[in-house]
């Protein structure tokens, strides 16, 4: 049994609040993110080490009374929002993200819930009015990164482990209103926002139901306000995207991959990467691994190909300039936007799996389509192959320059080119075709895995809709005369599944193929068991980091209880549970169980390892998959949390259909 990690996305807001209109921000592709507080002015440095960012409070065990002497040195005399905005728009970004509090509580906004705020600066003017008058005037959207975790107010806990502030009398409910009312003045005071850009949410006190509340608090004061899935605690640790959780939890509006650009993009769902330039968000005087233009070119467009957006981080200086390195390398970025804009904002990811050169990006307007091959590697011979494009190309032109000729050879087409490329970071070719386009690509074979007991459910994605789906199940080639896929096929036996795609009478692309195989079910208790309904649960008081050998410690409380789930109770801290007793199956099925928890978790059935969840953790979703004979079977689920959130859910999911929580009617001892 292989445990593997999925993502269970689920449905992000409550139904009485709709989502905003996300069309200007798919349009807009590119950001500028903004990391400025009273962090510019150590500059990275503190005693003799010189690696810090907006993180040095913490990283650097800076007391709060003397990280608050920054307040008084905070006087950014050469700040000017229009100089700002205007190199954000030069650089061709249509909206900016700025830090209005980050994780030292410090706000750059005048709040009346704190006097801990730029108007406690010699500056004494409001950041976040003049950015959001600049944007406004030049035509940028204004957008508001918040942080969640709290540094500096007295009601957020967990305190650092490093500090002696006490945390006697902290009212983590009443930091939640502070934190509610500094997000009402954003929201209310400076216009219309674009995003809410929430951050520090991994924290164990940021219960899910902190986050739903925020995200309905926003909805109601904003509708059109897009807000990220940071709002909520469901990343994969520092980095995905929209929830993995079978908690049916709140997601936000999109993902937010951080300094890295997934694989395939996230299919389905909105998302956006943010990155830095060098190597830090805040303002690091010592900086000297800044990305060069070109790679900073290409990441625009191998997001945008994948069908993110890219916000590029700036961290301004404690004089409220920018880096010369941000500023030349922004330069750099817009002189290529001047050129190839039209290839970036609202188009959509690729329609090919990869392309050996470069990536392209997609428009479809009426019954035409348009493709812009970023080409990064120029080919020597002139001759740029396109792979598997079956439709014909009415027009060729590479921007900037001239119109080109494309001949066909069979499904490729080859386009030619000057001797030398436009720009050295990527030139664009602009074909516009008829019509969506055709791809060649070969078939994508999805199931809930390979073993089945009785069946399986398998569907095939093909590349081009306009393109037929045939397949043999005896392991021999497709041809023109297999079956044509139709939809969803249950498989019933051993076999290999082959498949490919034609355009008519003619393969089209390579073959794809999966082995499918009826495994023997773990057999059903055969003895008459007398049970009823429930299942006996221990309790356990203890400090682990792992899930202890809990038979040789003695539970608090010994109960029965209808379910596997704790979620949203006032979290239990430093608790152990064990749940045991017989799960009764209805059907022989393969069934997948996903079990979610926050600290570890494990799940046995009939005394084996199915999931194994443990360690010290946030809510992590965890699936494993069992053959299982109907009937009665053992079942077992340790849990343990050490602080902060307690969550456990247990999902199971019959031979491929939807998880569903375990019923309790199915649950004796
Ligand atoms: O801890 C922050 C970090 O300082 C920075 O703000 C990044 C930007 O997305 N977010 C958090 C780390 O994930």
């Amino acid at each position: 049994m292989i445990p593997i990690l999925i993502a269970l996305s689920v449905s992000s807001n409550s139904p009485t609040i709709q989502k905003p209109d996300m069309s200007w921000w798919r349009e807009a592709r590119f950001g500028l993110f903004i990391h400025w507080g009273l962090y510019a002015i150590p500059a990275g440095k503190w005693g003799d080490k010189t690696h810090y960012g907006e993180w040095i409070m913490d990283s650097a065990n800076i007391p709060i009374p003397t990280y608050e002497t920054f307040v008084s040195q905070f006087n950014p005399v050469n700040f000017n929002a229009d100089e700002w905005v205007s190199i954000a728009k030069n650089a061709g970004m249509r909206y900016i993200v700025i830090t209005t509090k980050h994780h030292d509580g410090f706000a750059l906004f005048d709040s009346k819930h704190s006097d801990y705020d730029v108007m406690a600066t010699p500056f004494k003017r409001d950041i976040m009015l003049e950015i959001a008058d600049a944007s406004r005037r030049q035509g940028l959207v204004p957008c508001w990164y918040h942080s969640i975790m709290d540094w500096h107010h007295p009601d957020y806990l967990p305190r650092r482990a490093w500090e002696t502030r006490s945390a006697e009398g902290a009212d983590f409910d009443r930091y939640v209103s502070y934190l509610k009312g500094q997000v009402e003045e954003l929201l209310t005071n400076y216009g219309e926002v674009g995003v809410m850009w929430f951050d520090g949410e991994w924290e164990n006190t940021w219960l899910p139901k902190y986050g739903a509340d925020l995200l309905q608090h926003c909805r109601k004061l904003s509708p059109k306000t897009i807000v990220n899935n940071r709002v909520s605690q469901v990343r994969v640790g520092m980095e995905d995207a929209i929830g993995n959780s079978a908690l049916q939890q709140v997601v936000g509006d999109f993902g937010t991959p951080e300094q890295h650009i997934p694989a395939t993009g996230l299919p389905g769902q909105d998302w956006e990467t943010c990155m830095t330039i060098g190597d830090h968000w805040g303002y690091n005087a010592y900086e000297t691994n800044w990305k060069s233009s070109t790679i900073l070119i290409r990441n625009l467009i191998d997001i945008v190909s994948k069908g993110g957006n890219y916000l590029l981080n700036v961290g301004p200086r404690q004089d409220g300039t920018f880096p010369p390195e941000c500023i030349e390398r922004l330069r750099d970025i817009g002189m290529w936007m001047k050129v190839n804009s039209e290839a970036i904002y609202g188009t959509n990811a690729s329609p090919f799996e990869s392309l050996p050169w470069g990536r392209c990006t997609a428009k479809s307007q009426g019954n035409e389509s348009t493709l812009f091959l970023h080409v990064f590697d120029w080919p020597q011979d002139g001759r740029l192959v396109v792979p598997g494009l079956a439709n014909d190309v009415a027009t060729a032109r590479i921007l900037g320059g001239a119109s080109t000729r494309v001949q066909r050879v069979e499904s490729n087409l080859i386009i030619e080119l000057p001797h030398s490329p436009l720009h050295e970071a990527a030139t664009v070719i602009e074909l516009v075709i008829d019509g969506e386009p055709i791809v060649y690509g070969t078939p994508k074979i999805a199931s809930p895995g390979t073993d089945f007991v009785t069946s399986i459910p398998v569907s095939i994605a093909a590349s081009s809709e306009k393109l037929d789906i045939r397949f043999t199940l005896d392991g021999t080639y497709p041809t023109a005369a297999s079956a044509q896929y139709k939809g969803p096929i249950s498989i019933h036996a051993d076999c290999t599944l082959k498949v490919a795609a034609f355009e008519g009478d003619k393969r089209v692309s390579d073959i794809a193929e999966k082995r499918f195989k009826n495994v023997q079910p773990w057999p059903a208790i055969r003895e008459q068991l007398d049970l009823r309904q429930g299942l006996s649960l221990r309790i356990y008081t203890g400090n682990w980091n792992q899930l202890p050998d809990f038979e040789s410690l003695t539970p608090m409380v010994t109960t029965t209880t209808s379910h596997i789930s704790y979620k949203d109770e006032a979290p239990e801290e430093f608790v152990g549970r064990v749940y045991e007793g017989y799960l009764r199956l209805e059907q022989s099925a393969l069934v997948e169980f996903a079990l979610t928890s926050d600290d570890g978790s494990r799940l046995w059935i009939d005394g084996r390892l199915v999931v194994d969840n443990d360690g010290l953790h946030s809510i992590v979703t965890k699936v494993g998959r069992v053959p299982v004979e109907r009937g009665l079977h053992k079942i077992r689920v340790e849990w343990f949390n050490k602080t902060g959130a307690a969550v456990l859910e247990l999902t199971m999911s019959i031979d491929g259909q939807p998880h569903k929580q375990v019923p309790a009617s199915s649950l004796l001892q």
